[in-house]
C-alpha cells in the first residue's frame, strides 16, 4: 500500500521497508527518522569545508561592511550561499543530498540557507508553518555545526516523535476564516508550546561538535535554547529542501481554510542556480490568483470557464 507522502512518513513504512534491500547502516538511519522525525550524523562534514563556511560566514556574512543584499541582522543572514561558494558547497553536500534521496525518494533541491552567529532562541516551530508542499511533508532541515555546541551556547531542541502531530496552522488553531499573517504568529508558537506541554513530549538538545549534523523532518517540533552564556557564539549553518515535483507555500501567509495558498514562486535551486518548477507528481495545475502571490491551484479549464462565468454573471 501507498500513501501520497514521502515513505519514510507513511502509515505503511514497515511493509514498504520489506520491499526494499538497504544495508544496516541505512536501515538504521531510515528506521529512526520515521520513528522519531530527526538523524544525527556525527562528524558527516569535513573539518576543512566547516573552517571555510566560518570563515567566509566572519568575513563576509556578519561583517556589515561587506555588501549582501540578502536579509540580514547581528544573528541570522539568509541566503548566504550567494555569496559564499563553501556555504553553498555545504547546502549541496554530496553526503546530505544522498541520505535525503535515501529517505525522500525524490530529487532533494537545497532552497535556503540560514547563517547563525549566535543562538537563535527560537521559540518552538515546525518548518511546516513556513515550508510545506503539496503533496505533504516534502521538505527538511540539515543543521550543521560550524563550532562545538554545548549546552550554553543556545544547542537546536527537538521533540523526537512531534512529527507525527497534525501540520498545525492557523485554520487548526483559529476559529477565522481569515488569512494568515505574521502579526499572528505568536498565536501559533503559543499554540505549540501548550502541545508539546499537554502530549508530553521529551525535549532533547543537539550538543554536538564541529561537523556534526542534524536532518529534521518538515513537523517536528523545534527551536534554539536560551543561550546561558553571556557573550558565546553558535557559529552554523542550517540548510532548508525540498523536494521535486511538488507545489510549495507558505501556511503562515495562507488562508488555510479556503486552500489560498501563498505560492513560493521564486524558489531557487541552490546546487544548480536554477529556478525551481513546480508540479503535483507529474502534473501542472492552474494557479488562480486570488491575491498577491496567492492562488487557488486548480485541474484547469473546466473549473477556469466556470469561475469566469460566474464573474461575468456578478458583473451584469
Ligand atoms: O538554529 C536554530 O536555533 C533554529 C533554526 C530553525 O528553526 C530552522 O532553521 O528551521
Ligand atoms: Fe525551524
Amino acid at each position: 500500500m501507498n500513501a501520497n507522502l514521502p515513505w519514510v512518513e507513511s502509515p505503511f513504512f514497515d511493509e514498504q521497508l520489506k520491499s526494499k534491500s538497504l544495508s544496516d547502516d541505512q536501515l538504521k538511519l531510515v528506521k529512526e527518522y520515521h520513528e522519531n522525525g530527526f538523524v544525527v550524523l556525527p562528524g558527516l562534514i569535513p573539518q576543512s569545508l566547516i573552517d571555510r563556511v566560518r570563515d567566509d560566514a566572519e568575513k563576509k556574512a556578519f561583517n556589515p561592511d561587506f555588501p549582501l543584499n540578502t536579509q540580514r541582522d547581528d544573528v541570522r543572514v539568509q541566503d548566504f550561499w550567494q555569496a559564499s561558494d563553501a556555504a553553498k558547497e555545504l547546502a549541496a553536500y554530496p553526503q546530505i543530498l544522498e541520505i535525503l534521496e535515501l529517505l525522500y525518494e525524490r530529487e532533494p533541491i537545497p532552497f535556503q540557507t540560514l547563517n547563525f552567529r549566535v543562538g537563535t532562541q527560537q521559540r518552538a516551530h515546525s518548518d511546516t508553518i513556513h515550508f510545506s508542499s503539496l503533496p505533504a511533508k516534502f521538505m527538511c532541515g540539515a543543521w550543521v555545526a560550524l563550532e562545538n555546541i554545548t549546552e550554553e551556547n543556545g544547542p537546536v531542541f527537538y521533540y523526537p516523535g512531534s512529527h507525527q502531530l497534525p501540520e498545525y496552522d492557523f485554520s487548526l488553531i483559529k476559529d477565522t476564516s481569515e488569512t494568515g499573517s505574521y502579526e499572528v504568529y505568536k498565536d501559533y508558537e503559543d499554540f505549540i508550546e501548550k502541545i508539546v506541554e499537554v502530549k508530553q513530549f521529551t525535549k532533547r538538545k543537539f550538543v554536538a561538535k564541529k561537523g556534526d549534523a542534524l536532518i529534521w523532518s518538515s513537523n517536528i517540533i523545534h527551536g534554539g535554547s536560551p543561550v546561558t552564556k553571556a557573550g558565546s557564539t553558535r557559529w552554523s549553518q542550517v540548510t532548508h529542501y525540498f523536494f521535486k515535483d511538488c507545489y510549495y507555500y507558505t501556511p503562515m501567509l495562507s488562508n488555510m481554510v479556503t486552500k489560498e495558498l501563498y505560492l513560493r514562486n521564486s524558489l531557487k535551486n541552490i546546487k544548480t542556480g536554477e529556478k525551481v518548477e513546480q508540479s503535483y507528481n507529474g502534473k501542472k495545475l492552474t494557479r488562480i490568483p486570488t491575491g498577491k502571490r496567492i492562488y487557488l491551484l486548480s485541474n484547469g479549464i473546466k473549473v477556469m470557464s466556470s469561475i469566469f462565468r460566474s464573474l461575468k454573471m456578478r458583473m451584469k
